[in-house]
């Protein structure tokens, strides 16, 4: 563990501005167990040790701190504006609670304390909630709905936007109110949900210019016990879903949306990093074979089944077919490659878009330090690719030559000695105008295989990466992600026969509406056939050329609540 005296004052500051209702709440759903404070630093204790445990028990972590950092310039003044938190040394440069709609983007302290918290949903008791509303136990005091689903942050107060998370509108007035049939909106098995903005006070951390910004943050699990094959990779992953509402009146250009991470493989100070620039990724991994800082591992130290972690942007604003535009790696240190200075928000800016410190842009090769042992005159966006960008995007399509990886700085270098890495992955550049709105959701996979070499592993998360990225395409991940119901459209009021199957499939059922929507799968979430339920409400599927094997059905009611169905074909 990494003692960082620095972080011990954080804790302070915040509880001085929010008090006692600074809460937190764990997502543990799957394989990952992380402790999650209204915050934007995330998988950490907010004092000294890592929270994002991976496999859950284990008592170790791949990842100690990381932040979401937003910075753009004023259209008029050219200024910067934005937050980039960091740990927290000095300050902050986000809040908890929304921002006032009027334009002045300005908030309240009783809001900030009523915010200061973390919302957890579960799946099983939305669907107890839907149940208990539909069998007159909600209304008749039989059943007792969880606090968090009482209180759910849907409509904001006088001055607020009236729609802030999500729900299902049974009446369409606009209300959320559970004794009219409404529910809260969840992804996932689990989900945590909070609110922050960049308005409320100055930003210690950076420096920088207030924007105005309301962030909306869900981080959210699935799980499937059953899984067969690459669908396990889902029990290792979580989703961070940022949604970035511009409440000021003013025009911001050039932003950069990234993600700041000090994965610590474990053990800090024996790492590597790296991007798939073509899983729009980056990751982190052991650079030794042990984790570990002799060769016998100690507490919290994964030794020798060692994971990759990897953070993917499997949603932001798409440029040049990228949703990551750069990927920039820096040191545990004060140097120009190193830890931005607190209060320099132009360091952090630089980092969002794979330059230095000191304003020179990263080039391909060695450390990507200019003028370094091994560096080529080439500017790069994204370090470490290894054999990740074929198209050489990160050299602007040059060919560089060869394959830049930490352990193989260029053709004629040693390797760089593993060390404590950091790194921010971002995407730009965009432009957000008064009230716009931008979403940013990032897939975080922990890749395992202890009969695989490192170098192995690292190749498997960039496959994994690649298979996530496409189920999330396709909506086709391979465990329920929804609750959006209508009420009857359960799996109990579908029958689907035979199964195994041979040559035809039906699924009937009362709840099958003339226009339900379905997908047919494989186990490794590809999608083989997609179709509508008829009028005579009922899907036949045609499945003589599939092979023997394992498949799903996902169906698409009303509401757009999804039902996933499994069966055989011989
Ligand atoms: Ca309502
Ligand atoms: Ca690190
Ligand atoms: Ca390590
Ligand atoms: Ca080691």
């Amino acid at each position: 563990m990494k003692n960082h005296a620095k972080k011990f004052m954080l804790l302070g500051t915040m509880i001085s501005i929010v008090g006692s209702s600074f809460s937190q709440e764990v997502l543990d759903v799957n394989q990952v167990r992380t402790t999650v404070f209204p915050s934007n630093l995330l998988f950490w204790d907010q004092s000294q040790f890592p929270t994002y445990e991976v496999p859950k028990g284990s008592d170790k972590y791949s990842m100690h701190t990381a932040n979401l950092w937003f910075i753009g310039k004023d259209d008029i003044t050219g200024n910067l504006h934005g937050f980039a938190d960091q740990y927290g040394a000095v300050g902050s440069d986000t809040w908890t609670g929304p921002l006032k709609t009027d334009g002045s983007a300005s908030t309240t302290v009783s809001m900030v304390l009523n915010f200061g918290r973390v919302w957890k949903l579960n799946r099983i008791d939305i669907d107890a909630l839907i149940q208990a509303q539909n069998d007159g136990t909600l209304l008749s005091g039989g059943y007792t709905p969880p606090i968090d689903i009482v209180q759910w942050p849907a409509n904001g107060p006088v001055g607020f936007a009236n729609n802030l998370s999500p729900f299902y509108d049974k009446n369409s007035d606009g209300i959320y109110n559970i004794y009219d049939g409404d529910y809260p909106l969840m992804k996932g098995e689990q989900m945590l949900y909070w609110i922050l903005n960049d308005s409320y006070g100055t930003h210690q951390e950076t420096n920088l210019n207030a924007m105005g910004a309301e962030i909306h943050v869900s981080f959210y699990a699935c799980k499937n016990e059953g899984a067969v094959g690459s669908q396990d990779i889902i029990n290792y992953t979580t989703f961070l879903e940022y949604e970035i509402i511009n409440r000021s009146l003013k025009t911001y250009t050039d932003i950069y949306a990234g993600f700041n991470t000090d994965a610590d493989i474990g053990y800090s100070s024996d790492d590597y990093t790296g991007s798939h620039v073509d899983a729009d990724a980056f990751y982190f991994y052991n650079g030794d074979d042990i984790d570990g800082q002799d060769t016998i591992p100690t507490f919290g130290q994964y030794g020798k089944n060692s994971p990759v972690q990897s953070i993917q942007f499997l949603e932001g604003r798409e440029v040049d077919g990228r949703t990551m535009s750069g990927y920039m790696s820096y040191g545990n240190n004060s140097g120009v490659a190193g830890n931005p200075d607190v209060g320099n928000g132009q360091h952090c800016y630089n980092y969002l878009r794979s330059y230095f410190k000191n304003g020179a842009s990263m080039v391909f090769g060695g450390t990507g330090f200019p003028g370094g042992n091994g560096a080529t005159s080439l500017d790069a966006k994204y370090m470490f690719p290894g054999a990740s960008d074929a198209a050489h995007q990160g050299t602007g399509y040059v060919n560089p030559g060869f394959e830049w990886k930490q352990q193989h700085p260029c053709p004629s270098c040693l390797p760089a000695l593993p060390t404590d890495v950091r790194g921010v992955g971002a995407s730009g550049p965009f432009t957000l105008s008064p009230g716009e709105s931008v979403k940013v959701v990032l897939g975080l996979i922990s890749t395992f295989d202890s009969t695989a070499t490192i170098p192995e592993r690292v190749e498997l998360n960039r496959t994994q990466n690649k298979i996530l990225r496409q189920w999330y395409d396709d909506n086709a991940l391979p465990c329920v992600m929804d609750v959006l119901s209508n009420e009857e459209f359960t799996l109990e009021s579908l029958q689907l026969y035979p199964n195994p199957a041979d040559n035809l499939l039906r699924i009937t059922g009362e709840a099958l509406a003339t226009d339900t929507e379905y997908k047919v799968l494989d186990i490794n979430g590809r999608v083989l056939l997609t179709g509508k339920s008829l009028q005579n409400k009922y899907v036949e599927l045609g499945v003589e050329t599939f092979s023997p094997g394992l498949y799903f059905v996902q169906l698409k009611g009303k509401g757009g609540r999804m039902l996933t169905l499994k069966f055989v074909k011989n």
